[in-house]
């Protein structure tokens, strides 16, 4: 029966709601990995992109408190942090010269003004001009545009005025409105979510896509997750990269159990299968560990992520992998996976290939 679909897949048609069911419903992982490898190749033959990059997360103080999250804090309670834009130039000033990426992503904090993440921006760009900042999540996003009074596509053509250069997936989770109730009530719904980045697409924002699975959400969830955002691509083609979040159970409220490595790699393959018009998909090595993030390699993503330096959101959550790794050890990862390294920007473009 899956063969059917695979084959499908393979040949460049694309798959319906049963059919990405019934990948997710089948133990024969061996074949999806196959599957979901060629269809790889396909988009970026044997290229496995990575991107010298550096984490900064500006406060963990938010007022959403969303129950799989172990990173936020209230402000005033224990643990509490928020840095000030000086703290963060000089985490910048401690990174390697080749840095090509900032990756910056906080909560939502009650009484920074819209002009405090203008200046952050803008004071980042001018010291490092040469580096891309990749910043706020939609859940931000919409977050400043209420604070600002600010239409969305105001706030956004502000941002990109100041220095932004793309936007990362976070904030999706699972977009179903029910598991989406149970998981952030707070938040933003899946389809405000969706708005965003139809609106960052349209002013010329590049961004990222996510899934965080694993946790009380069905594979039909999953399924409809993945097709709205192909839908959504269809429609813009602002989509530069897919990465499937792995739930980390550690100190949240939510609590249960880590998804298991089979179903890490189900997940990456089918999703490569699914978003057909999504180029890349990225094995977040940060979530998923250094050994099947390279295993990930060969079932269909072709993007390790990066450098990273200093991560809070997952190690917070039980993160087993160190904060951050060297060049040369992603290097190393891709090579022994049989792919090709190329090293990138914020905006996929080659900065090296390393043969
Ligand atoms: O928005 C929070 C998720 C996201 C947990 O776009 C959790 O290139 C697992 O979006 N277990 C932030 N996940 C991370 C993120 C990301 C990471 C790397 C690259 C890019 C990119 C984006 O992490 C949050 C939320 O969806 N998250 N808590 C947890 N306990
Ligand atoms: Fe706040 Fe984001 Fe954590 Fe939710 S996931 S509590 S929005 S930092």
């Amino acid at each position: 029966m899956i063969e059917r679909i695979l084959d499908k897949a393979v040949s460049g048609e694309r798959l319906n709601r049963e059919e990405a069911l019934a990948l997710f419903q089948s133990d024969d992982l061996h074949r999806i990995g196959m599957a979901a490898n060629r269809v790889c190749e396909k988009h970026n033959q044997n290229r496995v992109y990575f991107v010298v990059n550096r984490h900064i997360n500006p406060t963990n103080i938010c007022i959403n408190r969303c129950q799989f999250c172990a990173f936020s804090r209230s402000k005033g309670e224990e643990g509490a942090y928020e840095l000030t834009i000086e703290e963060i130039l000089q985490k910048i000033h401690e990174a390697p010269d080749d840095l090509k990426e900032l990756h910056i992503v906080g909560g939502l904090h009650p009484n920074w003004p819209f002009e405090h993440y203008l200046r952050m921006i803008e004071t980042i760009k001018k010291e490092f001009p040469h580096v891309h900042i990749k910043a706020f999540t939609a859940v931000e996003i919409d977050y400043l545009s209420k604070i600002s009074g600010l239409s969305l596509r105001e706030t956004l053509i502000r941002l990109k005025e100041h220095g932004l250069d793309a936007m990362p997936g976070g904030g999706a989770e699972i977009f179903n409105k029910e598991v989406r109730g149970r998981l952030c009530p707070e938040k933003i719904s899946g389809s405000r979510w969706l708005e965003v980045h139809k609106t960052a697409h349209e002013v010329g924002i590049k961004t990222n896509a996510t899934m965080l699975y694993g946790h009380i959400e069905s594979y039909a969830d999953r399924v409809d997750h993945l097709l709205e955002l192909r839908q959504l691509q269809d429609s813009t083609g602002g989509f530069q990269a897919f990465i499937p979040l792995s739930y980390h159970p550690e100190n949240t409220e939510m609590g249960g159990q880590y998804p298991s490595g089979i179903d890490d790699l189900k997940t990456i393959a089918i999703s490569r299968l699914v978003l057909d018009n999504f180029t890349h998909i990225k094995a977040y090595w940060i979530m998923l560990g250094e050994k099947l993030s390279q295993i990930a390699l060969l079932f269909g993503a072709d993007d390790l992520d990066g450098t990273v330096v200093e991560e809070h959101i997952t190690h917070s959550a039980g993160g087993k992998t160190s904060s951050g790794i060297t060049k040369q050890e992603l290097i190393h990862m891709i090579k022994r996976a049989g792919k090709t390294p190329i090293e990138r920007d914020a905006l996929y473009n080659t900065v090296k290939l390393y043969s």
